[in-house]
Protein backbone atom coordinates (compact mmCIF):
# COMPACT_ATOMS: atom_id res chain seq x y z
CA UNK A 1 0.00 0.00 0.00
CA UNK A 2 1.26 3.38 -0.71
CA UNK A 3 1.74 5.80 1.94
CA UNK A 4 -0.24 8.35 2.99
CA UNK A 5 2.10 11.16 1.48
CA UNK A 6 2.32 9.22 -1.95
CA UNK A 7 -1.63 9.91 -2.47
CA UNK A 8 -3.04 13.21 -3.86
CA UNK A 9 -5.10 15.52 -1.71
CA UNK A 10 -7.96 14.25 0.12
CA UNK A 11 -11.30 15.58 -2.02
CA UNK A 12 -14.13 15.79 0.61
CA UNK A 13 -17.94 16.35 0.09
CA UNK A 14 -18.62 17.69 3.31
CA UNK A 15 -16.76 19.41 5.67
CA UNK A 16 -17.39 16.36 8.90
CA UNK A 17 -13.80 14.77 7.83
CA UNK A 18 -12.16 17.67 8.25
CA UNK A 19 -13.57 19.47 11.45
CA UNK A 20 -14.69 16.17 12.95
CA UNK A 21 -18.19 17.40 14.94
CA UNK A 22 -19.68 19.43 17.44
CA UNK A 23 -18.87 22.99 18.46
CA UNK A 24 -15.25 22.99 15.88
CA UNK A 25 -18.04 21.86 13.06
CA UNK A 26 -20.18 24.22 13.64
CA UNK A 27 -17.87 27.13 13.34
CA UNK A 28 -16.48 25.59 10.38
CA UNK A 29 -19.96 25.88 8.78
CA UNK A 30 -20.57 29.54 9.87
CA UNK A 31 -16.93 30.13 8.05
CA UNK A 32 -17.69 28.64 4.52
CA UNK A 33 -21.23 30.18 4.37
CA UNK A 34 -19.41 33.45 4.74
CA UNK A 35 -16.69 32.92 2.53
CA UNK A 36 -19.22 31.68 -0.18
CA UNK A 37 -21.76 34.61 0.20
CA UNK A 38 -18.91 37.04 0.13
CA UNK A 39 -17.77 35.40 -2.56
CA UNK A 40 -21.08 36.00 -4.33
CA UNK A 41 -21.07 39.14 -3.34
CA UNK A 42 -17.47 40.13 -4.91
CA UNK A 43 -17.73 38.72 -8.06
CA UNK A 44 -21.80 37.91 -8.78
CA UNK A 45 -21.73 33.63 -8.35
CA UNK A 46 -20.86 30.81 -6.68
CA UNK A 47 -17.17 29.45 -6.15
CA UNK A 48 -16.40 26.12 -8.04
CA UNK A 49 -14.71 24.73 -5.18
CA UNK A 50 -13.35 25.34 -2.00
CA UNK A 51 -9.67 23.85 -0.03
CA UNK A 52 -8.20 24.47 3.18
CA UNK A 53 -4.61 23.61 4.82
CA UNK A 54 -3.59 24.54 8.47
CA UNK A 55 -0.87 26.20 10.47
CA UNK A 56 1.02 24.55 12.40
CA UNK A 57 3.07 24.54 15.65
CA UNK A 58 6.64 23.84 15.82
CA UNK A 59 7.54 21.33 18.98
CA UNK A 60 11.02 20.93 18.66
CA UNK A 61 13.55 21.62 15.80
CA UNK A 62 13.82 25.60 15.57
CA UNK A 63 15.55 27.22 12.30
CA UNK A 64 17.64 23.65 11.35
CA UNK A 65 14.96 23.33 8.37
CA UNK A 66 16.98 25.17 6.17
CA UNK A 67 20.14 23.69 7.14
CA UNK A 68 18.48 20.39 5.98
CA UNK A 69 17.61 18.68 9.77
CA UNK A 70 14.52 17.11 10.86
CA UNK A 71 12.09 19.15 12.67
CA UNK A 72 8.96 17.96 15.01
CA UNK A 73 6.07 19.54 14.51
CA UNK A 74 2.32 19.35 14.35
CA UNK A 75 -0.51 20.95 12.55
CA UNK A 76 -3.07 22.89 14.80
CA UNK A 77 -7.02 23.25 14.18
CA UNK A 78 -6.56 27.22 12.86
CA UNK A 79 -6.15 26.94 9.19
CA UNK A 80 -7.11 29.10 5.95
CA UNK A 81 -9.92 28.54 3.84
CA UNK A 82 -10.33 29.35 -0.40
CA UNK A 83 -13.41 29.73 -2.43
CA UNK A 84 -12.08 29.68 -6.10
CA UNK A 85 -13.79 29.76 -9.41
CA UNK A 86 -12.19 29.41 -12.76
CA UNK A 87 -12.88 32.65 -15.93
CA UNK A 88 -12.20 31.26 -18.76
CA UNK A 89 -14.27 33.58 -21.05
CA UNK A 90 -14.16 37.70 -21.05
CA UNK A 91 -12.19 40.34 -19.36
CA UNK A 92 -11.75 38.14 -16.12
CA UNK A 93 -10.15 35.59 -18.36
CA UNK A 94 -6.66 37.84 -18.28
CA UNK A 95 -6.80 38.60 -14.35
CA UNK A 96 -6.25 36.92 -11.08
CA UNK A 97 -8.74 38.66 -8.84
CA UNK A 98 -7.79 37.65 -5.01
CA UNK A 99 -10.18 39.14 -2.37
CA UNK A 100 -10.89 38.44 1.93
CA UNK A 101 -13.21 38.05 3.88
CA UNK A 102 -11.76 40.70 6.17
CA UNK A 103 -11.93 43.09 3.32
CA UNK A 104 -10.82 46.33 5.62
CA UNK A 105 -7.58 44.36 6.48
CA UNK A 106 -6.70 42.67 3.29
CA UNK A 107 -8.32 44.84 0.34
CA UNK A 108 -8.69 42.99 -2.56
CA UNK A 109 -5.61 42.37 -5.25
CA UNK A 110 -5.00 42.17 -8.87
CA UNK A 111 -2.36 40.45 -11.08
CA UNK A 112 -2.57 39.53 -14.11
CA UNK A 113 -2.64 35.87 -15.30
CA UNK A 114 0.56 35.05 -16.02
CA UNK A 115 2.22 32.40 -14.41
CA UNK A 116 5.59 34.18 -15.19
CA UNK A 117 5.24 37.20 -13.82
CA UNK A 118 7.65 38.16 -11.05
CA UNK A 119 6.71 39.55 -7.67
CA UNK A 120 7.00 42.80 -6.79
CA UNK A 121 8.94 42.44 -3.24
CA UNK A 122 9.42 46.02 -2.49
CA UNK A 123 6.24 46.69 -2.55
CA UNK A 124 4.56 43.99 -0.11
CA UNK A 125 1.00 43.15 -0.55
CA UNK A 126 -0.91 40.16 1.25
CA UNK A 127 -1.98 38.75 -2.28
CA UNK A 128 1.40 38.33 -3.23
CA UNK A 129 1.20 34.87 -1.15
CA UNK A 130 -1.24 33.60 -3.52
CA UNK A 131 1.25 34.39 -6.39
CA UNK A 132 3.43 32.20 -4.45
CA UNK A 133 1.22 29.30 -5.14
CA UNK A 134 0.02 30.32 -8.30
CA UNK A 135 3.51 30.48 -9.94
CA UNK A 136 4.12 27.10 -7.77
CA UNK A 137 2.19 25.00 -9.61
CA UNK A 138 2.81 26.48 -13.16
CA UNK A 139 6.59 25.88 -12.33
CA UNK A 140 6.09 22.44 -11.34
CA UNK A 141 3.76 21.46 -13.53
CA UNK A 142 6.20 22.64 -16.06
CA UNK A 143 8.58 20.49 -14.97
CA UNK A 144 6.96 17.23 -15.30
CA UNK A 145 5.51 17.99 -18.56
CA UNK A 146 2.27 17.94 -17.16
CA UNK A 147 -0.29 20.04 -19.92
CA UNK A 148 -2.15 22.61 -18.03
CA UNK A 149 -3.30 24.42 -21.05
CA UNK A 150 -3.03 28.24 -21.21
CA UNK A 151 -3.33 30.24 -17.99
CA UNK A 152 -6.69 31.50 -17.13
CA UNK A 153 -8.31 34.08 -14.74
CA UNK A 154 -9.29 33.07 -11.23
CA UNK A 155 -11.65 34.49 -8.53
CA UNK A 156 -11.13 33.68 -5.19
CA UNK A 157 -11.68 34.65 -1.61
CA UNK A 158 -9.71 33.85 1.65
CA UNK A 159 -10.45 33.29 5.08
CA UNK A 160 -7.55 32.74 7.40
CA UNK A 161 -7.58 32.34 11.10
CA UNK A 162 -4.24 31.28 11.66
CA UNK A 163 -3.01 34.56 13.64
CA UNK A 164 -0.48 36.26 11.53
CA UNK A 165 3.29 37.38 12.96
CA UNK A 166 3.22 34.74 15.48
CA UNK A 167 5.10 31.21 14.24
CA UNK A 168 2.20 29.66 13.64
CA UNK A 169 2.82 29.57 10.45
CA UNK A 170 -0.20 31.61 8.40
CA UNK A 171 1.97 32.19 5.57
CA UNK A 172 2.33 28.53 5.03
CA UNK A 173 -1.22 27.53 5.52
CA UNK A 174 -2.23 30.89 2.69
CA UNK A 175 0.32 29.92 0.46
CA UNK A 176 -0.61 25.88 0.34
CA UNK A 177 -4.30 26.44 0.77
CA UNK A 178 -4.09 28.33 -2.61
CA UNK A 179 -1.87 26.05 -4.37
CA UNK A 180 -4.32 23.16 -3.83
CA UNK A 181 -7.34 25.52 -4.79
CA UNK A 182 -5.59 26.64 -7.90
CA UNK A 183 -5.01 22.57 -8.27
CA UNK A 184 -7.90 22.25 -8.04
CA UNK A 185 -10.00 24.55 -9.94
CA UNK A 186 -8.10 23.57 -12.97
CA UNK A 187 -8.42 19.62 -12.40
CA UNK A 188 -4.87 18.32 -11.40
CA UNK A 189 -3.82 16.50 -8.23
CA UNK A 190 -1.08 16.11 -7.22
CA UNK A 191 0.71 13.36 -4.78
CA UNK A 192 1.29 15.14 -1.38
CA UNK A 193 4.74 14.36 -0.40
CA UNK A 194 5.70 16.63 -4.06
CA UNK A 195 3.36 19.27 -3.42
CA UNK A 196 4.54 19.59 -0.01
CA UNK A 197 7.95 20.27 -1.96
CA UNK A 198 6.51 22.62 -4.33
CA UNK A 199 4.75 25.19 -1.98
CA UNK A 200 8.09 25.01 0.27
CA UNK A 201 9.91 25.80 -3.30
CA UNK A 202 7.15 28.42 -4.21
CA UNK A 203 7.19 30.34 -0.50
CA UNK A 204 10.36 31.58 -1.15
CA UNK A 205 9.53 34.05 -3.99
CA UNK A 206 8.13 36.23 -0.93
CA UNK A 207 11.55 37.09 0.30
CA UNK A 208 12.40 34.72 2.84
CA UNK A 209 15.14 31.77 2.32
CA UNK A 210 12.44 29.19 4.09
CA UNK A 211 13.25 25.30 4.92
CA UNK A 212 10.37 23.30 4.58
CA UNK A 213 9.04 22.65 7.65
CA UNK A 214 5.65 25.10 7.53
CA UNK A 215 4.49 23.42 4.20
CA UNK A 216 5.81 19.96 4.93
CA UNK A 217 3.33 19.42 8.15
CA UNK A 218 0.41 21.51 6.77
CA UNK A 219 -0.24 19.41 3.60
CA UNK A 220 0.74 16.17 4.92
CA UNK A 221 -0.52 16.75 8.51
CA UNK A 222 -2.32 13.49 10.10
CA UNK A 223 -5.01 14.38 12.66
CA UNK A 224 -3.80 12.62 15.87
CA UNK A 225 -0.26 12.89 15.25
CA UNK A 226 3.01 15.31 15.44
CA UNK A 227 5.10 14.19 12.69
CA UNK A 228 8.70 13.96 12.32
CA UNK A 229 10.11 15.80 8.43
CA UNK A 230 12.64 14.95 7.29
CA UNK A 231 13.95 17.00 3.93
CA UNK A 232 16.16 16.03 0.70
CA UNK A 233 13.44 14.31 -0.14
CA UNK A 234 10.45 14.87 2.15
CA UNK A 235 9.11 12.71 4.06
CA UNK A 236 7.26 12.69 7.58
CA UNK A 237 6.60 9.66 10.05
CA UNK A 238 3.68 10.02 12.23
CA UNK A 239 4.56 10.43 15.91
CA UNK A 240 2.19 9.57 18.83
CA UNK A 241 2.38 12.11 21.56
CA UNK A 242 2.18 10.90 24.77
CA UNK A 243 -1.62 10.96 26.38
CA UNK A 244 -0.51 12.51 29.71
CA UNK A 245 0.17 15.71 28.11
CA UNK A 246 -1.24 18.70 26.81
CA UNK A 247 0.35 20.81 24.23
CA UNK A 248 -0.71 24.76 25.00
CA UNK A 249 0.16 27.81 22.78
CA UNK A 250 0.56 30.94 24.08
CA UNK A 251 1.12 34.77 22.10
CA UNK A 252 4.06 36.60 23.52
CA UNK A 253 2.21 39.54 21.66
CA UNK A 254 4.87 41.07 20.05
CA UNK A 255 4.65 40.54 16.14
CA UNK A 256 6.94 39.19 14.05
CA UNK A 257 6.70 41.03 10.67
CA UNK A 258 9.56 38.23 8.96
CA UNK A 259 9.16 39.36 5.80
CA UNK A 260 9.77 42.61 6.34
CA UNK A 261 12.67 42.14 9.19
CA UNK A 262 14.51 39.21 7.09
CA UNK A 263 17.49 40.91 6.11
CA UNK A 264 18.47 41.30 10.11
CA UNK A 265 16.95 38.46 11.79
CA UNK A 266 15.97 35.29 9.53
CA UNK A 267 18.01 35.50 6.43
CA UNK A 268 20.62 36.64 7.98
CA UNK A 269 20.93 33.64 9.86
CA UNK A 270 20.38 31.45 7.16
CA UNK A 271 23.59 33.06 5.55
CA UNK A 272 25.55 33.39 8.94
CA UNK A 273 24.41 29.37 8.76
CA UNK A 274 26.12 29.00 5.69
CA UNK A 275 29.07 30.72 6.02
CA UNK A 276 29.51 28.73 9.13
CA UNK A 277 29.53 25.56 7.61
CA UNK A 278 31.89 26.88 4.45
CA UNK A 279 34.34 28.05 6.89
CA UNK A 280 34.13 24.37 9.03
CA UNK A 281 34.48 22.53 5.77
CA UNK A 282 37.71 24.37 4.69
CA UNK A 283 38.95 24.23 8.38
CA UNK A 284 38.48 20.56 8.25
CA UNK A 285 40.76 20.13 5.18
CA UNK A 286 38.69 20.94 1.85
CA UNK A 287 40.04 23.29 -0.22
CA UNK A 288 38.42 27.06 -0.11
CA UNK A 289 36.79 26.89 -4.09
CA UNK A 290 35.42 23.53 -3.27
CA UNK A 291 34.08 24.44 -0.28
CA UNK A 292 32.20 27.53 -1.75
CA UNK A 293 31.20 24.98 -4.25
CA UNK A 294 29.91 22.70 -2.71
CA UNK A 295 28.97 23.46 1.04
CA UNK A 296 25.53 25.03 1.65
CA UNK A 297 24.25 23.87 4.97
CA UNK A 298 25.49 22.64 7.93
CA UNK A 299 24.55 19.26 7.30
CA UNK A 300 26.60 19.23 4.44
CA UNK A 301 30.18 19.02 6.46
CA UNK A 302 28.42 17.34 9.44
CA UNK A 303 30.27 14.15 8.43
CA UNK A 304 33.45 16.05 8.30
CA UNK A 305 32.50 17.01 12.20
CA UNK A 306 31.45 13.89 13.02
CA UNK A 307 34.93 11.86 11.71
CA UNK A 308 37.18 15.19 13.58
CA UNK A 309 35.10 14.33 16.84
CA UNK A 310 35.43 10.88 16.46
CA UNK A 311 39.41 11.20 16.84
CA UNK A 312 38.72 12.68 19.87
CA UNK A 313 36.65 9.55 21.47
CA UNK A 314 33.22 11.27 20.68
CA UNK A 315 30.39 11.12 17.85
CA UNK A 316 29.25 15.52 18.41
CA UNK A 317 29.58 17.78 15.45
CA UNK A 318 30.00 20.74 18.09
CA UNK A 319 33.39 19.63 19.50
CA UNK A 320 34.41 20.87 15.77
CA UNK A 321 32.48 23.82 16.34
CA UNK A 322 34.35 24.07 19.64
CA UNK A 323 38.00 23.76 18.12
CA UNK A 324 37.40 25.71 14.69
CA UNK A 325 35.03 28.75 15.06
CA UNK A 326 36.17 31.64 17.05
CA UNK A 327 33.40 32.48 19.57
CA UNK A 328 34.06 36.25 18.87
CA UNK A 329 31.95 37.44 16.01
CA UNK A 330 33.58 37.13 12.76
CA UNK A 331 33.47 40.18 10.11
CA UNK A 332 33.39 39.96 6.80
CA UNK A 333 37.17 40.42 6.48
CA UNK A 334 38.41 37.49 8.79
CA UNK A 335 36.08 35.29 6.52
CA UNK A 336 37.25 36.33 3.63
CA UNK A 337 40.55 35.72 4.50
CA UNK A 338 39.96 31.94 5.00
CA UNK A 339 37.45 31.72 1.80
CA UNK A 340 39.72 33.72 -0.49
CA UNK A 341 37.00 35.34 -1.99
CA UNK A 342 34.88 38.50 -1.26
CA UNK A 343 31.52 37.37 0.13
CA UNK A 344 29.60 39.46 -2.05
CA UNK A 345 30.61 37.51 -4.64
CA UNK A 346 29.69 34.18 -2.65
CA UNK A 347 26.51 35.06 -2.61
CA UNK A 348 26.14 36.84 -6.14
CA UNK A 349 23.14 34.86 -7.21
CA UNK A 350 21.13 35.46 -4.27
CA UNK A 351 19.11 38.66 -3.74
CA UNK A 352 18.48 38.14 -0.63
CA UNK A 353 21.67 37.12 0.79
CA UNK A 354 23.58 40.70 -0.46
CA UNK A 355 20.73 42.50 1.22
CA UNK A 356 21.97 40.67 4.34
CA UNK A 357 25.65 41.55 3.93
CA UNK A 358 24.84 44.83 3.74
CA UNK A 359 22.46 45.32 6.98
CA UNK A 360 25.05 42.87 8.96
CA UNK A 361 27.71 44.17 11.20
CA UNK A 362 29.34 40.65 11.79
CA UNK A 363 28.81 37.19 11.98
CA UNK A 364 28.50 34.73 14.74
CA UNK A 365 29.86 31.52 13.01
CA UNK A 366 30.25 29.64 16.74
CA UNK A 367 27.10 30.04 18.27
CA UNK A 368 24.59 29.35 14.98
CA UNK A 369 26.50 26.10 14.11
CA UNK A 370 26.43 25.10 18.09
CA UNK A 371 22.41 25.58 18.07
CA UNK A 372 21.87 23.92 14.85
CA UNK A 373 24.07 20.95 15.45
CA UNK A 374 22.29 20.80 19.17
CA UNK A 375 19.32 21.29 18.47
CA UNK A 376 19.36 18.28 15.34
CA UNK A 377 19.81 16.09 17.81
CA UNK A 378 17.35 17.51 20.27
CA UNK A 379 15.27 16.38 17.31
CA UNK A 380 15.82 13.04 17.48
CA UNK A 381 16.37 12.79 21.14
CA UNK A 382 12.50 13.85 21.75
CA UNK A 383 11.22 11.53 18.69
CA UNK A 384 13.33 8.66 20.38
CA UNK A 385 11.68 9.54 24.00
CA UNK A 386 8.20 9.54 22.62
CA UNK A 387 8.92 5.98 21.37
CA UNK A 388 11.00 5.01 24.38
CA UNK A 389 9.63 2.63 27.22
CA UNK A 390 10.06 4.77 29.53
CA UNK A 391 7.00 5.42 32.26
CA UNK A 392 4.68 8.29 31.53
CA UNK A 393 5.96 10.73 34.06
CA UNK A 394 9.53 10.14 33.05
CA UNK A 395 8.86 10.53 29.52
CA UNK A 396 6.98 14.33 30.13
CA UNK A 397 9.82 15.53 32.18
CA UNK A 398 12.43 14.19 29.24
CA UNK A 399 10.40 15.76 26.54
CA UNK A 400 10.37 19.27 28.70
CA UNK A 401 13.89 18.74 29.65
CA UNK A 402 14.19 19.38 25.29
CA UNK A 403 12.25 21.85 24.95
CA UNK A 404 13.80 23.57 27.57
CA UNK A 405 17.03 22.90 26.04
CA UNK A 406 15.56 24.26 23.27
CA UNK A 407 14.72 27.43 24.32
CA UNK A 408 17.96 28.22 25.78
CA UNK A 409 19.89 27.63 22.14
CA UNK A 410 17.24 29.74 20.73
CA UNK A 411 17.60 32.29 22.71
CA UNK A 412 21.52 32.74 23.98
CA UNK A 413 23.39 30.82 20.93
CA UNK A 414 20.92 31.77 18.02
CA UNK A 415 19.57 34.99 19.47
CA UNK A 416 16.18 34.52 18.15
CA UNK A 417 14.46 35.20 21.53
CA UNK A 418 12.52 38.84 22.49
CA UNK A 419 11.64 40.18 25.88
CA UNK A 420 8.27 39.49 26.01
CA UNK A 421 8.66 35.87 24.73
CA UNK A 422 11.34 35.24 27.56
CA UNK A 423 8.83 36.48 30.05
CA UNK A 424 6.18 34.27 28.60
CA UNK A 425 8.08 31.07 29.10
CA UNK A 426 9.28 31.88 32.63
CA UNK A 427 6.01 32.42 33.40
CA UNK A 428 4.23 28.80 31.69
CA UNK A 429 7.73 27.06 33.76
CA UNK A 430 6.82 28.81 36.93
CA UNK A 431 3.15 27.68 36.58
CA UNK A 432 3.83 23.81 36.35
CA UNK A 433 5.42 24.07 32.59
CA UNK A 434 7.50 20.84 32.30
CA UNK A 435 8.58 22.61 29.67
CA UNK A 436 7.91 25.71 27.48
CA UNK A 437 9.96 27.09 24.55
CA UNK A 438 9.76 29.96 21.75
CA UNK A 439 7.81 28.24 18.72
CA UNK A 440 8.37 29.33 14.79
CA UNK A 441 10.90 31.79 13.52
CA UNK A 442 10.78 33.40 17.04
CA UNK A 443 11.62 37.12 17.31
CA UNK A 444 8.25 37.61 18.91
CA UNK A 445 5.32 35.10 18.12
CA UNK A 446 4.01 32.04 19.91
CA UNK A 447 5.69 30.04 23.10
CA UNK A 448 4.63 26.43 23.48
CA UNK A 449 4.45 24.58 27.07
CA UNK A 450 3.96 21.32 27.57
CA UNK A 451 1.87 20.91 30.65
CA UNK A 452 -0.08 18.06 32.29
CA UNK A 453 -3.82 17.30 31.02
CA UNK A 454 -5.02 17.45 34.79
CA UNK A 455 -3.73 21.41 35.14
CA UNK A 456 -4.42 22.71 32.15
CA UNK A 457 -7.49 24.91 32.99
CA UNK A 458 -5.49 26.02 35.99
CA UNK A 459 -2.55 27.23 34.02
CA UNK A 460 -4.20 28.86 30.99
CA UNK A 461 -6.00 31.04 34.19
CA UNK A 462 -2.53 31.93 35.81
CA UNK A 463 -0.81 32.71 32.17
CA UNK A 464 -4.15 35.31 32.40
CA UNK A 465 -3.20 36.77 35.55
CA UNK A 466 0.54 36.77 34.70
CA UNK A 467 0.72 38.08 31.55
CA UNK A 468 -2.33 39.01 29.84
CA UNK A 469 -4.32 40.92 32.55
CA UNK A 470 -1.61 43.76 31.95
CA UNK A 471 -2.11 43.58 28.34
CA UNK A 472 -5.72 43.53 28.45
CA UNK A 473 -5.69 46.31 30.98
CA UNK A 474 -3.44 48.62 28.21
CA UNK A 475 -5.83 47.64 25.25
CA UNK A 476 -3.26 45.85 23.60
CA UNK A 477 -5.97 42.50 23.11
CA UNK A 478 -9.82 42.38 23.95
CA UNK A 479 -10.74 40.42 26.72
CA UNK A 480 -12.96 38.59 24.78
CA UNK A 481 -10.38 37.35 22.37
CA UNK A 482 -8.41 35.76 24.54
CA UNK A 483 -9.04 32.53 23.34
CA UNK A 484 -7.36 33.18 20.58
CA UNK A 485 -4.58 34.22 22.14
CA UNK A 486 -3.82 31.37 24.73
CA UNK A 487 -5.18 28.00 23.65
CA UNK A 488 -4.47 23.96 24.15
CA UNK A 489 -3.70 22.55 20.87
CA UNK A 490 -4.33 18.89 19.84
CA UNK A 491 -2.57 17.62 16.24
CA UNK A 492 -5.04 18.23 13.57
CA UNK A 493 -5.16 17.28 9.72
CA UNK A 494 -3.73 18.68 6.68
CA UNK A 495 -4.59 20.05 3.09
CA UNK A 496 -7.83 19.52 2.14
CA UNK A 497 -9.99 20.02 -1.07
CA UNK A 498 -13.62 20.40 -0.26
CA UNK A 499 -16.28 20.37 -2.94
CA UNK A 500 -20.07 20.26 -2.18
P1 LIG B 1 7.50 30.77 10.91
O1 LIG B 1 7.74 30.87 12.32
O2 LIG B 1 6.16 30.16 10.62
O3 LIG B 1 7.67 32.03 10.15
C1 LIG B 1 9.89 29.97 9.87
C2 LIG B 1 10.17 29.18 8.60
C3 LIG B 1 10.38 27.69 8.87
C4 LIG B 1 11.42 27.48 9.96
C5 LIG B 1 11.06 28.34 11.19
C6 LIG B 1 12.11 28.29 12.27
C7 LIG B 1 8.98 30.18 6.68
C8 LIG B 1 7.83 30.03 5.77
N1 LIG B 1 9.05 29.30 7.67
O4 LIG B 1 8.58 29.69 10.32
O5 LIG B 1 10.75 27.03 7.68
O6 LIG B 1 12.71 27.75 9.50
O7 LIG B 1 10.87 29.71 10.85
O8 LIG B 1 12.30 27.00 12.73
O9 LIG B 1 9.79 31.07 6.52
MG1 LIG C 1 5.64 31.93 7.98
Amino acid sequence: MASHEELPVPVFTSLEPVYGTGSQLEEAEQRFNKLKSKFVEFFGHSPDIYSRSPGRVNLIGEHIDYEGYSVLPMAIRQDTIVAIRKCDSGEGEKVLRIANVNSEKYPMCTYPADPDQEIDLKNHKWGHYFICGYKGFYEYAKSKGIDIGKAVGLEVVVDGIVPTGSGLSSSAAFVCSSTIAIMAVLGANFPKKELAQLTCECERHIGTESGGMDQAISVMAQSGFAALIDFNPICSTEVQLPAGGTFIIAHSLAESQKAVTAATNYNNRVVECHLASIVLGIKLGMKPEEAITIVKTLSDVEGLCVSLASTRGSSDPVLAVKEFLKEEPYSAEDIEKITNKKLQVIFANSPTSLDVLKAAKHFKLHQRAAHVYSEARRVYAFKDTVSSELGEEDKLKKLGDLMNESHYSCSVLYECSCPELEELVKICRDNGAIGARLTGAGWGGCAVALVKENIVPQFILKLKEQFFQARIDKGVIKNNDLDQYVFASKPSSGGAIIKF
